[in-house]
């Protein structure tokens, strides 16, 4: 039997929750307040608990000090904000808290096992549970490298609420449905079922989004945007609509199984089977809308932050939009909230999208991931291929700017998928689509592609360390592609924008992903016109992404003109730009040189 936690009974648990870390809060940060530790700690609130948010991600310098709606924020810090974090959470683990939860995944993990480890230092008869992503994929690993009593599988709820009710009681906290706990024959997994549609439903209302610090979130994106310094009122309102956005989650889980995606598993996992899908219906999402404008009232964006939002059969939809347009016109939503959303390319009609636009929504995100149908086939997720640049060009029409992600390399990709993806992402991009592009795939854990025995040899890992610990392990962090060729064009196209990104950020502090994606298309014209693939020309995509760069003189632009259309990488990492390649790899895989 496990024997942690208080030796008696507490009749208020109090449970600190961590949110993941990411210390350098850059582009691909977490830009919000975490989602899901919010809502854990809303519904242990409910259940009679103390609670309390600790977010380590409003560090930086830009951050405004200071806690925030009484939870614990951390202050402003140096770089990154490192040290004043380890500072912040100190002060807040001086009180005696029964529970620590610590939220993780795949890209946070190693920052959040060190705040995990900061807190077992000073708490060492907490009960610490870890939970989230990573935990769920991978409780052995979570385990092995960190302080934890228990782990957390799928939604956190329901186990942290039956932890909660045996702290009270006194009893014993072994098999809770929901936890992966240590036993002398290895690591036991007590499966639950995922949350049924009334408990997903009351979680969610229970978010408490008037505690949540978005207005820090904002403050600080504004401050890194440079809003003031945009020339035009129209360009500010823009981007200010774009920031003061506030999240809300209406799905449980996207069931389409793509062969990169891990959060199409999560709940399988926590559940031992198939979870069963749960989402609001049309009438909750319009409820959520309106306590999140009354509790966060300089909102000016929700974004449904679902993995999908508007399936192929989807019901909800068309009297979810038809409610919004009423509820503005009766002064009960503001006219001009927007929304974004993220959806199936193939639930898109040309009704869907009038009505969407209708009511608000200006950007909708699509996961298209490649123009080229053979990569579509091998993410399992070929039956969008037909309606891709059909509905592209509809959404554009009606006034709706699409937001597609794309993985430029899947593992089994040729060269000609690359430059296919390549060729059309351009055109869209000029058309007025905005694009978020990835090299290659990442292998996160819980991921087809990253069980798959037969990439193991194609997976690039990097050596994680532990701060402040002597814990270390391998991490994969890429799947390259199997094709020599093309793995060498993209490890080229990568370096190339590696080097130009680096050299841009220090004229522009903010490179949205449009002209990331211009960058990137860029880098690639070279690589791909040298191997024979038909590409559009470097000067026109550097001029274009020139034409769209903030904040340049016309001696800036025609010197950056020249400047970016060198090219650094002749289809091989460019002299003295690489740091040496990730540090191991398991027997058999490959070693390549790739970019820190
Ligand atoms: C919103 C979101 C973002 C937002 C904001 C995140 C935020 N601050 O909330 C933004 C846009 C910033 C973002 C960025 C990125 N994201 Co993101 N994101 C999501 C998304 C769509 C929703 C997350 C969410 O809010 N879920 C809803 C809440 C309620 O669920 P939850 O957080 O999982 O929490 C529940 C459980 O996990 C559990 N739980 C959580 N913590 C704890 C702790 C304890 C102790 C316990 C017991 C339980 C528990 O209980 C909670 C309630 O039930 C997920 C996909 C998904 N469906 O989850 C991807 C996802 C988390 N993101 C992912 C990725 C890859 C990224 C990016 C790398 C993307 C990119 N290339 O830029 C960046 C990286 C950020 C970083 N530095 O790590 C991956 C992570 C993969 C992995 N295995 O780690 C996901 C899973 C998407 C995917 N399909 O692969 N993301
Ligand atoms: S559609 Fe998106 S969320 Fe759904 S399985 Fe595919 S990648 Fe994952």
């Amino acid at each position: 039997m496990t024997s942690f936690g208080p030796p008696s009974s507490v009749c208020r648990p109090r449970v600190l929750l961590i949110g993941p870390y990411d210390p350098h809060c850059g582009e691909y940060t977490f830009l919000a307040p975490p989602l899901g530790v919010w809502r854990l700690a809303g519904v242990l609130e409910a259940a009679g608990c103390e609670a309390r948010v600790f977010d380590p991600n409003i560090c930086s310098g830009t951050a405004p000090s200071g806690g925030i709606g009484g939870e614990s924020a951390a202050p402003s810090g140096g770089i990154g904000g490192g040290n004043a974090v380890e500072a912040e959470l100190d002060r807040v683990l001086a009180s005696p808290w029964d529970v620590v939860g610590v939220s993780t995944t795949g890209m946070t993990l190693r920052f959040d096992l060190a705040l995990a480890h900061q807190a077992r230092r000073a708490l060492p008869k907490a009960v610490m549970v870890a939970g989230g992503m990573e935990a769920t994929f991978r409780p052995e690993l979570t385990f092995e490298l960190g302080p934890f009593d228990l782990v957390g599988l799928g939604e956190g709820e329901r186990p942290l609420l039956e932890l909660a009710e045996r702290l009270r009681a006194g009893a014993a906290l072994t098999g809770i449905a929901g936890t992966a706990e240590r036993t002398p024959a290895g690591v036991a997994r007590h499966y639950q079922s995922a949350l049924p549609q009334a408990e997903m439903a009351d979680a969610i209302a229970k978010t408490p989004y008037e505690r949540m610090p978005y207005p820090a979130y904002w403050e600080r994106l504004e401050m890194a945007y440079r809003v003031g310094a945009l020339p035009f009122k129209a360009d500010r309102e823009a981007r200010l609509a774009e920031i003061r956005s506030v999240r809300l989650i209406t799905l449980n889980y996207c069931p389409m199984n793509c062969t990169f995606c891990s959060s199409t598993n999560f709940l399988h996992a926590a559940q031992g089977s198939i979870a069963r899908v749960g989402r609001l219906d049309a009438e909750e999402c319009l409820a959520m809308v309106r306590r999140i404008v009354a509790a966060q009232p300089g909102v000016r964006t929700v974004i449904f932050q679902d993995d999908i939002f508007v399936f192929t059969a989807d019901a909800r939809i068309l009297p979810l939009c038809e409610a919004i347009v009423a509820a503005k016109r009766d002064g009960s939503l503001p006219a001009d909230l927007q929304f974004i959303s993220t959806n199936r390319i193939d639930a898109m009609t040309a009704e869907r999208l009038a009505a969407m636009r209708r009511a608000g929504f200006r950007v909708l995100g699509f996961g298209v991931e490649s123009f080229s149908e053979n990569v579509l086939r091998e993410f399992n997720k070929v039956r969008i291929y037909p309606y891709v640049e059909k509905n592209l060009a509809l959404a554009l029409e009606l006034g709706v700017t699409p937001f597609l992600d794309l993985i430029l390399t899947s593992p089994r990709s040729t060269l000609d998928d690359l430059a296919t993806t390549v060729r059309r992402a351009y055109g869209w991009v000029l058309a007025g689509c905005e694009v978020g592009m990835y090299p290659y795939v990442i292998p996160f854990s819980g991921a087809a592609m990253a069980d798959d025995p037969e990439l193991a040899p194609h997976t690039v890992y990097r050596r994680q360390e532990v701060a402040g610990t002597d814990v270390a392990w391998d991490q994969p962090v890429k799947i390259l592609p199997v094709d020599p060729e093309v793995r060498r064009a993209i490890l080229a196209i990568e370096a190339e924008f590696e080097y130009w990104l680096a050299e841009l950020a220090r004229e522009v502090t903010h490179m949205p992903s449009r002209l990331r994606s211009l960058l990137w298309v860029a880098c690639a014209t070279p690589v791909l016109a040298a191997a024979g693939r038909r590409a559009p020309r470097r000067d026109e995509v550097v001029r274009e992404l020139l034409d769209r760069l903030p904040g340049l003189d016309a001696a800036g632009r025609k010197a950056w003109y020249r400047r970016l259309n060198q090219q650094v990488s002749p289809l091989g990492p460019p002299r003295g730009t690489l740091r040496p390649a990730s540090t191991r790899t398991p027997s058999g895989a490959v070693h390549v040189a790739v970019p820190a």
